[in-house]
């Protein structure tokens, strides 16, 4: 087993309710196990702004109490490995790293795409763009307009208190047509309810995360108040999470990202508990290298994947990966999902070197 952090600088700062970051920090597991690879990547960021993980954190479970613990042993399946790690509490985005580099490598070993190995179906995915927050509504426009020129499915307008209706009305004007929503990552109260409820006059797909992250009773309340179908992201770490705020009717779309509930396995449970309500998900993003793309394309290949993700072309994210194939978008906003064994993506090791800051090895 190997641990690594690297740093990747952005090509574009990407601002957010919670900050700007300009480079992107991540840690990777490669798992060797009987003549095959797998890699996985862990989505906390540098700072606990997202959610309460952070690279740090990650590192210090990842190495102390998680990898120890499976080290040497024989898995056959997800179920099986997460149960030996049932005693960990928390910490959903070091496991699910553990969980996305075990299940390549289990694809691999059979000769399978993960695509098709975790039940997934087509052969193309519908691709969508998350847009940081931009100094006017203008630059906003101008950038909609380059995207959604590129074939991008829909656009994600990310906003804050100060940042919202004049740029999502600015770019409404511009695209009477497009699909359009928008992100708050938790900047709102419930007492913005009337100024969110301003939001539905534009005709937006969904507004994700507008309310605290921890919360799903605040979430019902405002869904009750705004015609806008409020999609949770922050909120949902589990099945039961999903199943607890569908049942208090808290949104009506779920954004799933393996990470933030605890691998892909997790992730599969919630599309299923969706898909039997008729309720739409999403694969939602966090800048993953291609090693983290490459995961989120095979889970959205599952059918209950009903609305464009937040996977877009690699190329939009840095000057040079850690992987490869790049994923590309076509000119009707879609991305190939790899039919060659496992995530269908190679770690350039040299690349990946250049860009390492830390490192570490387990060996069985
Ligand atoms: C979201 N992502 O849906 C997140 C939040 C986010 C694509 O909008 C570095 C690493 C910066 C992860 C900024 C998108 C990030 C990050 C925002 C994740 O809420
Ligand atoms: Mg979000």
């Amino acid at each position: 087993m190997e641990l690594r952090l690297i740093a990747l600088p952005l090509l574009h700062p990407f601002e957010t309710s919670f900050g700007v970051e300009a480079e992107k920090h991540c840690v990777l597991v490669r798992l060797d196990c009987e003549g095959v690879t797998g890699w996985g990547e862990c989505v906390a960021m540098n700072g606990p702004w997202y959610s309460e993980e952070t690279t740090g954190t990650a590192w210090h479970i990842l190495t102390q109490f998680i990898l120890p613990h499976v080290l040497g042993r024989d898995f056959d399946s997800a179920q099986e490995l997460q149960g030996r790690l049932a005693r960990v509490r928390g910490n959903k985005m070091a496991r699910a790293a553990l969980e996305g580099a075990f299940l390549d490598a289990l694809a691999r070993s059979r000769d399978r795409s993960l695509a098709h190995f975790l039940g997934g179906e087509g052969t193309e995915i519908e691709s969508g763009v998350s847009i940081g927050i931009q100094s006017s509504p203008e630059a906003l426009v101008a950038i909609v307009e380059r995207e959604l020129a590129t074939g991008y499915r829909r656009a994600k307008l990310k906003i804050k208190p100060g940042s919202d209706i004049e740029f999502v009305r600015a770019v409404r004007l511009a695209f009477p047509e497009a699909q359009l929503m928008v992100d708050a990552n938790s900047a709102y109260t419930l007492e913005d309810a009337e100024h969110l409820r301003s939001l539905d006059v534009f005709g937006l797909t969904m507004i994700e995360q507008p309310l605290g992250h921890d919360d799903i009773v605040d979430h019902a309340t405002l869904s009750a108040r705004v015609q806008t179908p409020i999609c949770l992201d922050e909120s949902i770490h589990s099945a039961q999470d999903a199943r607890h705020a569908l049942e208090l009717a808290s949104c009506r779309i779920i954004n799933i990202k393996a990470g933030r509930v605890g691998g892909l396995t997790e992730a599969i449970r919630i599309h299923d508990i969706c898909r039997n309500r008729g309720v739409p998900v999403w694969c939602g993003g966090m800048l993953e290298t291609n090693i983290g793309r490459a995961h989120n394309v095979a889970l959205a290949s599952l059918p209950g994947f009903t609305l464009p993700g937040d996977i877009s072309a690699s190329e939009r994210y840095f000057v040079e990966d850690i992987a490869y194939p790049n994923f590309r978008v076509s000119s009707r906003g879609t991305l190939a999902v790899p039919t060659t064994p496992g995530t269908g993506v190679e770690v350039d090791e040299q690349r990946l070197e250049r860009v390492t800051l830390r490192r570490t090895e387990l060996v069985a």
